[in-house]
């Protein structure tokens, strides 16, 4: 195969023009060398992304035993993998285009393919490059909320993650050998025309990626919130201090200012339970510092008052080891059920909260009554609360 192979190239070589024309590439920073320790930091933070981006999509999404096992505690887990895993998703962008500028010309190599074990290698090289580009270029539109892509982000994303990690870890058992072998030769300190040298390249490349970080860290770091000029939401903008994401719509506003409202707690219990927003009130309340965590990327602390829905089950004469499901009043949206596995229900923090802060839940935060529980992702923290349905 690699012969005839060799007779196509040979034949198509008068065709090398642009970047396939030899001697294309001439910066002295198309180096092994510098290309290697990006891949080690590139690596990495694909790796943290990634294994972030799984626990993230399993607790909403499945499979069904991940699901059911993502624990209530600690109460801030997945406030850290996903702020890890967009933090690390903004921070691998200048070490992304850093890298594929040092290995452009690998990219027009000639011949393109030299064999089957080569053509693998490119292929895994086109998964790597092409997945990760695709999962930034998403990613960084959904934490900016322009979704402009015609496709649904989650199962789209989901699917490039392992594309391109997948063709990361064809990427690193190919290159093992060279990588580890240019780690070892050290960076020159030689400058090139303009003034820069390979450690300088290196080092500019870094402080890009570090300064992408200082300008987001505080969308999850409340004390930094002030400085995050990159993020889209922070702590401390929003009513009651706490971001929003989707404000109520006219029907929502209309049902949950309604003195008709009813708070309704039924399905497998042996007494249907139904309350009214005084009801609710007149009930024990708890209060917690609980953590919201978007999925798109920030999340704050607050305080929330409300009743356990774990108390909610037992009045109506269930068992705390169940599964519940929770409705909004909004009528439309991906948002307006969601299901609390036992690990959450039996937590007495998973409460129907009524307050924020110290404060009724402003009209936008789920007035009159909204689920919060510990570890959970944003897109799973009900607004507008109207019924609990044991399972
Ligand atoms: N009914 C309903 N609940 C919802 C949403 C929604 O659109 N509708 N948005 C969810 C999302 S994506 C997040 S991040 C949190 C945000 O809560 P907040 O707007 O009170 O900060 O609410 C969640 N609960
Ligand atoms: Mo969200």
């Amino acid at each position: 195969m690699s012969r005839r192979l060799d007779g196509l190239w040979t034949r198509l070589a008068p065709l090398r023009r642009g970047p396939f024309a030899r001697g294309a590439f001439s910066s002295t920073f198309h180096d092994p060398r510098i290309a290697a320790r990006l891949g080690i930091a590139l690596g990495l933070a694909l790796t943290i992304c990634f294994v972030t981006g799984l626990a993230s999509h399993g607790a909403q999404r499945g499979p069904a035993w991940f699901s059911h096992w993502w624990p209530s505690r600690p109460v801030a887990l997945y406030r850290v993998t996903q702020g890890l895993h967009v933090l690390t998703g903004l921070a691998l962008i200048p070490l992304l285009l850093a890298k594929l500028w040092v290995v452009y010309p690998k990219l027009f190599q000639w011949p393109p393919i030299r064999g089957l074990l080569h053509g693998i290698e490119r292929l895994g090289l086109v998964c790597l490059v092409g997945g990760t580009l695709f999962q930034v270029t998403t990613g960084v539109l959904n934490v900016y909320y322009w979704y402009a892509f015609p496709f649904p982000f989650p199962p789209a994303h989901y699917a490039g993650a392992w594309i391109a990690f997948g063709g990361m870890v064809m990427h690193i058992g190919a290159k093992w050998q060279i990588a580890r072998g240019s780690l070892r030769r050290p960076l020159p300190s030689r400058t090139n025309e303009a003034g820069l040298s390979r450690r300088g390249f290196l080092t500019v490349v870094a402080g890009t990626s570090a300064t992408v970080v200082a300008a987001t860290v505080g969308e999850v770091f409340s004390p930094l919130a002030k400085v995050a000029v990159l993020a889209p939401r922070r702590a401390g903008y929003g009513p009651q201090g706490v971001p929003i994401n989707h404000r109520a719509g006219r029907n929502v506003r209309l049902a949950a200012m309604s003195t008709s409202y009813r708070m309704r707690v039924d399905g497998d219990v042996t007494r249907p339970l139904t309350f009214t927003l005084d009801d609710l009130k007149a009930l024990p309340q708890h209060t917690a510092q609980l953590p919201i965590t978007c999925v798109e990327g920030w999340s704050t602390s607050a305080r929330w008052t409300g009743i356990p829905v774990r108390d909610l089950i037992q009045m109506a004469g269930a068992d705390p080891d169940v599964t519940v499901t929770v409705e909004s009043l909004e009528a439309h949206g991906p948002y307006i059920t969601s299901t609390l596995n036992h690990s959450h229900v039996s937590d007495h923090l998973t409460l129907i909260a009524l307050e924020l802060n110290g404060e009724p839940l402003h009209i936008d935060h789920g007035y009159p009554a909204r689920l919060i529980a510990p570890n959970r992702p944003g897109v799973e923290q009900t607004k507008w609360v109207y019924r609990l349905t044991v399972l």
